[in-house]
């Protein structure tokens, strides 16, 4: 990441802090034998891809920030390299002050008493779920200083992070057009008789060879009735004749996530239910995206959503009355989109220029074995909306003509 990005980030954090406010930030934790991903949060404000390290800022007259990162032990690096030095995390983060970890507890010690709020990145675990990470940390300062008031930092970063910069529209789009390239591999060489996973594989492939290594979330790749689930995930079923197979999937670049969802029959061509369906809920999604500019609620575009498919599935036969929309088209047409594929920025916001959401009407009928979602990420701009994965086919011919190139 651009040094200057997270530094910038951090300037407007430590601009609305009050007086003996302070920011622990913990990295993820690096396991044995497991993909590294780094904390969202983490990364957002240091632009470091180091495991377990501790981000630390305290306002007083100004303010103080101390990074805490592991110390190198030769006999361990053996079995897990090298360890980012103190000097390349000052060079990548920015931040002057760089120790090891093993000052973390002393130097916490030193401000504790002046600490009035910490905001950290706590998470949310459920009740009856054990303490995140960020939680175990921070209990025994919770004991000792019990006028501390700790608070989960989304609240600070929440407004930063909605709104997103050039730099990181660059990497989603870069994340959206590998994608695209993904399921148009798909779209030419799935076949009858394959496995859902294979489809996943021939994406997987693109997403690596192209130089983004991780996917931003598990992907969907449904056929059939599979596609009326609507978080499958098993992708191990075997792919019928006839079948309509939905993909929501997205490459991730730099923690930068896509998130499109698209629909094809695997014979080639659409079934004239399968059309009448897709087509009710593509004329849904373009409606709902020429909706989108500054000002308008998310709210909106939902309720909207709901009212434009109980008509459409009026129409199909589906449903005499409104209400009864819920058995067909039961989740939200929206979200953030960004570091976290469902992120920050929450569901009454009102969109402002640089909020990338997604727009992703469905209608599921199990009963016909069928399910449609059709999914593009939005920029919202000052004048209106750009859709960044326009490039990635949605409509029937587009799609009958791609598959009738076949082999
Ligand atoms: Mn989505």
């Amino acid at each position: 990441m651009k040094t200057e990005e997270s530094r910038n980030r951090r300037e407007v954090l430590f601009a609305s802090l009050e007086t003996g406010d302070a920011l622990i930030l913990f990295a993820a934790l690096e396991e044995n034998l497991a993909k590294f991903r780094q904390d969202n949060n983490f990364l957002y404000i240091t632009g470091l891809e180091a495991p377990n390290a501790i981000y630390f800022a305290y306002k007083g007259q100004n303010v103080v920030e101390h990074l805490f990162i592991q110390r190198g032990i030769p006999e361990r690096e053996v079995w897990d390299g090298k360890k980012m030095s103190t000097q390349e995390a000052q060079e990548q983060s920015g931040i002057q002050s760089v120790m090891y970890l093993d000052q973390w507890s002393d130097t916490l010690s030193m401000y504790a008493p002046s600490i009035k709020r910490i905001y950290a990145n706590i998470g949310v675990p459920a009740l009856d779920m054990p303490l995140s990470y960020p939680m175990f940390r921070l209990q025994p300062l919770k004991e000792r200083y019990p006028n501390i008031e700790i608070t989960n930092i989304n609240t600070k970063l929440s407004p930063l992070r909605k709104v997103k910069s050039e730099w990181e529209i660059s990497k989603l789009q870069r994340a959206i057009d590998i994608t695209g390239k993904g399921l148009l591999d798909i779209f030419e060489q799935a076949e009858v008789g394959m496995m859902e996973y294979e489809l996943e594989a021939i994406l997987y492939f693109r997403m690596q060879r192209s130089g983004l290594p991780h996917w931003g979330f598990a992907p969907i790749i449904a056929s059939g009735i599979n596609a009326a689930t609507l978080h499958y995930g098993k992708n191990n079923c075997q792919i019928a004749a006839g079948e309509l197979i939905l993909m929501d999937v997205g490459a991730s670049h730099h923690n930068y996530s896509a998130d499109i969802t698209r629909c094809f029959p695997i014979s080639g061509t659409f079934s004239e239910r399968q059309k009448a369906v897709y087509a009710a809920v593509l004329r849904v999604q373009k409606e709902i995206i020429s909706m989108i500019q500054p000002g308008v609620k998310l709210i909106d575009l939902q309720s909207k959503t709901r009212e434009l498919i109980a008509q459409e599935c009026k129409e199909l036969g589906l449903i005499q009355e409104d209400d009864e929309v819920i058995k067909y088209y039961m989740h939200g047409v929206s979200h953030f989109l960004g570091m976290d594929t469902h992120d920050l920025g929450g569901r009454d916001a009102v969109l402002e220029a640089g909020n990338v959401i997604t727009v992703e009407p469905g209608i599921y009928i199990p009963d016909e074995r069928l399910g449609v979602r059709i999914e593009d990420d939005v920029l919202v701009t000052e004048s209106g909306y750009c859709v960044l994965s326009q490039n990635i086919p949605k409509e029937i011919e587009e799609i009958e003509e791609i598959l009738k190139d076949r082999k």
